[in-house]
């Protein structure tokens, strides 16, 4: 390996999940227990270096500037040692990470993590995956960083076998195809503050304890069908619908888990009758929400703005922000 193959710098957008990920089918390999079908989003993007040497003792982690140790840290030493495996290499490295939004503020920030510490660790260890692979590796480390490698819509496969070989991400449409259906996802932030729950641990016991954990799984397939249909047909209506449910499906599984994992804030609420209002209005809109308290609205290029302005007037609300589908992970430095 040449020296300069040692290190690489890449870049990867978030995405917000229109029919979600909740559960999964093997903790180890992290096998979802659904598939999921997401929107890469424009302008919310984590950029990370990777730099293999052998002059490291140990692997050394900056986090938005800040040294970093515990979980994040030994959660990328995991992730690198798959990467070390991968490629027969021992070196240690340093990673250098940073979101251009807040981190751990609903907004997926280990999705677009894990998309470009894949991409980057895997280039500078001399590895070349194809995009299978790629996002195959990107989902040991999250399971949602596996749809951040594409641009536009991702359809994450669920599988069935044990290895996880047919769990996959693909893209569905090409990043222009996306951006010229003109969709667009305006985020409302409701809180500036830490969520409760991690996503992992609110998933893991949905399904330990929610009476209504199976029901949420029987969801997901006829849901993924009607999403992709959707948008093959670029019916932004039909395709809002299943959002707005599979959204509320999930949260209803969490919401019966015992005890209850419940990530709305009121102005979550009132951020979804808000969406629902403008329906009645004639806006095309259509709400979704993570593992977080922020209200996520589904709609078109031509109404954006509108939805954004109805949406920072609800009472809690902080700031909008529109994003228009974002583009594939891709290397920035490094070796071509
Ligand atoms: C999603 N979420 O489909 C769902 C909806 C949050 C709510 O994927 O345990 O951080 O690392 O695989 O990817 C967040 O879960 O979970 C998530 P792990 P991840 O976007």
């Amino acid at each position: 390996m040449t020296r300069a193959a040692h290190r690489a710098v890449a870049e990867a957008n978030t995405n917000i999940a229109l029919v979600k990920y909740w559960g999964k089918r093997d903790a180890r390999l992290n096998l979802p227990a659904v598939g999921s079908l997401s929107l890469t989003l424009d302008g919310l993007a984590t950029r990370t270096e990777v730099r293999f040497d052998a002059a490291l003792g140990s692997d050394a982690l900056s986090l938005n500037g800040q040294p970093a140790s515990g979980t994040p840290l030994s959660r990328v030493t995991q992730f690198l040692d798959l990467v070390r495996a991968r490629a027969g290499i021992a070196l240690k490295a340093q990673v250098v990470s940073a979101n251009n939004f807040p981190t751990a503020a609903g907004l997926a920030s280990s999705a677009s993590a894990f998309a470009a510490l894949a991409l980057a660790s895997t280039r500078a260890a001399g590895l070349t995956l194809d995009g299978r692979e790629l996002s195959q590796l990107a989902r040991r480390g999250s399971g949602s960083a596996a749809r951040s490698l594409y641009g536009g819509f991702v359809h994450l496969h669920r599988g069935t076998r044990d290895d996880g070989a047919d769990c996959y991400a693909e893209p569905i449409t090409e990043n222009g195809g996306a951006e010229a259906w003109g969709v667009r996802l305006v985020v409302a932030v409701t809180s500036d503050g830490q969520k409760e729950t991690l996503s992992t641990d609110g998933m893991r016991h949905t399904a330990e304890t929610s009476p209504y954990y199976a029901e949420w799984l029987a969801t997901s397939e006829p849901d993924l069908k009607a999403a992709r249909q959707a948008i093959a047909a670029r019916d932004l209506e039909a395709l809002g619908t299943v959002t707005e449910r599979s959204c509320l499906s999930m949260h209803a599984s969490a919401m019966a888990a015992r005890p209850a994992v419940v990530y709305f804030l009121g102005a979550t609420i009132d951020g979804y009758r808000a969406v629902q209002a403008m329906r009645r209005a004639g806006l095309p809109a259509w709400f979704t929400c993570d593992a977080g308290p922020h209200v996520k609205a589904l709609t078109d290029a031509a109404h954006a703005d509108e939805v954004a302005a109805r949406l920072a007037a609800v009472p809690c609300v902080l700031r909008t922000l529109v994003c228009a589908p974002g583009q594939a992970a891709r290397i920035v430095e490094g070796d071509a």
